[in-house]
């Protein structure tokens, strides 16, 4: 690592453009100079920039210079200079949470500076510098929301948050296995255990909340939809993000007690307010600055937590949330009414449930996903009586270790089923696909999972200096993964001509943790959304084949930050303006080793349903079958389906006859073996 970061110097200074500021659609810098940026800005966050120009511009640059290049002339940087000036802004080298109003405005600051940046280098100057005056964790949220969003960085993958910032991934007993390799300046490899003993039955399900895909899925999910985006502030409009929510964190809570059938566990009981939270947690992760997570024993009654919320509140907003689902209305801030009973009911729910800056009346019902996030995840110290800092539920990289997390959106889950159980069943004329069969559904290859080892860096968990040289230190975790495989589907199409159609998969339990098969209604609720994609379907017989491999669900790995930073810098040294890099640019989706949940040696049964239902109704864009890459988690601009998120399952089945007399939907029984 040492010598790339020497060449990466060298590199970075001859390849450094000449920036005249001209406005055609790159900023005036390359991708793979972006890339380059990106990665430097990134590495090592703790310490001085190893990036030469960088550093330059860290130590020279005056935000405030030229405001010509900023598209809000220079608002939002005046006041994040001000707050600087002024000594307002968090110090450096201590912990950061999104949850924390104060350190969330600051962290929005930045952001609103670098998303107001006309060109590249007014975006990477303003990196560079405040990269030196403000908490890293505020940078590190602030960069990685505007590279997310800002029209410069479309192409520029974000290293894995898990070698940017080891320790909210990281076990304690590893990293301090880590800072020992260090010091000695011995390399290592450190194997990462799961949090807890055999003696707590929720450790076997452990691999699923402390997977670090699983939780980069869902920290990189929140920066796409962050609940503090604002419209008019941004410039445009995230689409059906209220909804969003709510079928991202369905999906991880079906998911969950799926995990925990094939590991003998029940499913998960929801959050009451009221009642004792059975499983304590202790965390076994540290910040980096800040201490130890807090933990929380078992069997302890909720506590008000000083400055955040009083218990009785919560109880008071989940009524009033319950009250508009009843009347089928959300009462909006003006005293208008907000019709819930349709279709689009779920995103205006979602949004107020979150809450997001979408709600229509946050001031009425509160914001109790965010709040019950700080409520739980205080109850180890509720009256701040120990100075302990935020516990892991206050972070979206570490909340889903605490099994309680799940406890948390069961009872959310539980509040949107309510709202999706009011809705009318959809009836068999509005889910016939006129024409279309599915003539039958097979499985190439086994449905098979099994753990892998996985290890991945943590040098930028340590600290160092420019004269002390690296050694290679890394963790090697458990996790799991899934053999490939693909659905073959026989669909004929007795119309005359070519029709588009959505192909919809999902996979549910087939039995209860008590061995009782689930009624069609119940296993509907349970469906994991396995693919969802358009194709176009010619007069008679299609052979459609979808490989595991291509489901819109899901992402790949990105790349490590080392051979992020080693293509980067191949690519510039080969005079090449792009890095091939581009299947990673979007890590929102579900790692794609977690397409099928873990199967058992005997093979867990699950029913497979596909849904071939009608393209052209469902398309809320064009030339839908050519999108066949496209990760249904992370789109811009208006989402491609116009159907709901678990559509046609996603009402409540009286009849379950409805469906099994659809021709344009299957269903069958499957076995999902671990080895
Ligand atoms: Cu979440």
């Amino acid at each position: 690592m040492k010598v790339l970061v020497f060449c990466a110097l060298v590199a970075a200074a001859a390849a450094w453009p000449n920036f005249g500021f001209v406005n055609d659609g790159t900023g005036g810098a390359s991708d793979a100079q972006k890339q380059h940026d990106v990665n430097y800005l990134l590495f090592k966050v703790y310490e001085d920039v190893r990036d030469e120009n960088l550093h330059k511009l860290g130590e020279t640059f005056d935000p405030e210079a030229d405001t010509s290049h900023y598209s809000d002339n220079g608002e939002a940087v005046h006041k994040l200079v001000k707050e600087l000036k002024d000594h307002r802004l968090l110090q450096q080298k201590h912990w950061f949470s999104l949850f924390n109003t104060r350190q969330r405005e600051e962290a929005l600051l930045l952001y609103d500076v670098l998303e107001h940046s006309n060109d590249w280098q007014t975006f990477v100057s303003n990196a560079a510098y405040f990269r030196n005056h403000v908490n890293e964790g505020e940078f590190v949220y602030a960069l990685y929301a505007a590279v997310i969003h800002s029209s410069l960085t479309k192409n520029v993958v974000l290293p894995p948050l898990y070698e940017v910032t080891p320790h909210l991934f990281t076990n304690s007993e590893v990293i301090q296995e880590a800072y020992h390799a260090k010091m000695t300046q011995t390399p290592g490899k450190f194997r990462s255990h799961f949090t807890g003993s055999k003696k707590n039955p929720e450790q076997r399900v452990a691999y699923f909340g402390e997977d670090i895909g699983l939780n980069t899925h869902h920290v990189t999910w929140h920066l796409e939809f962050p609940f503090w985006w604002n419209d008019k502030h941004e410039g445009y409009h995230l689409d059906r993000k209220g909804e969003n929510f709510f079928w991202v964190h369905h999906q991880l809570t079906v998911r969950f007690d799926a995990e925990r059938l094939s590991n003998h566990l029940d499913p998960v009981n929801e959050l009451h307010w009221e009642a004792t939270i059975e499983e304590g947690f202790a965390p076994h992760t540290t910040y980096k600055y800040g201490g130890e997570f807090p933990s929380r024993p078992d069997n302890i009654h909720f506590e008000d937590v000083d400055g955040i919320a009083h218990i009785r509140d919560l109880i008071i907003l989940e009524n009033r949330i319950r009250d508009a689902i009843a009347h089928g209305y959300v009462t909006a801030h003006d005293g208008s009414t907000v019709d819930i009973n349709n279709s689009h009911g779920i995103d205006v729910l979602g949004d107020v449930i979150e809450s997001s800056t979408y709600s229509p009346n946050v001031e009425y019902y509160g914001s109790l996903h965010n709040t019950a996030h700080i409520v739980l995840g205080r109850q180890g110290d509720p009256h701040g009586k120990y100075d302990l800092p935020p516990g892991v539920l206050e972070h979206f990289e570490t909340s889903t270790r605490d099994p309680a997390f799940f406890r948390l959106h069961k009872y959310m889950d539980n509040i949107f089923r309510e709202h999706k159980d009011s809705l009318t069943p959809y009836t068999k004329e509005e889910l016939e696909f006129s024409g279309v069969a599915i003539d039958g559904v097979s499985i190439d290859g086994p449905l098979e999972t099994f753990f892998e080892d996985f290890e991945y860096s943590l040098v930028n968990a340590v600290d160092d200096t420019p004269q002390v040289a690296d050694v290679a230190i890394s963790t090697v975790v458990s996790r799991l993964n899934h053999k490939d495989f693909s659905f073959k589907i026989d669909v004929n199409n007795n119309n005359d001509h070519e029709v588009l159609a959505t192909v919809r998969i999902f996979a549910w339990p087939h039995n209860d943790n008590n061995d009782i098969p689930y009624s069609f209604n119940e296993g509907r609720w349970r469906a994991i959304e396995l693919d969802r994609f358009w194709r176009k379907l010619s007069p008679g017989v299609n052979h459609i084949v979808r490989k595991s491999t291509e489901s819109a669900v899901t992402v790949p790995d990105v790349p490590s930050f080392d051979s992020l930073i080693e293509r980067t810098e191949a690519a510039l040294s080969a005079g090449s303006s792009e890095v091939d890099i581009h299947e990673f640019v979007s890590a929102v989706g579900v790692p794609n080793r977690f397409l099928i949940p873990k199967g058992n040696s005997e093979g867990l049964e699950f029913e497979l349903v596909v849904a071939v239902t009608d393209g052209k109704a469902d398309a809320a864009v064009e030339s839908l079958h050519e999108n066949t890459v496209f990760n249904h988690y992370g789109y811009h601009g208006v989402y491609p389906d116009n159907r709901p998120h678990g559509y046609p399952l996603d009402r409540r089945v009286d009849d379950a006859r409805i469906f099994h007399d659809l021709s344009n939907f299957h269903q069958h029984t499957v076995k999902i073996y671990n080895h």
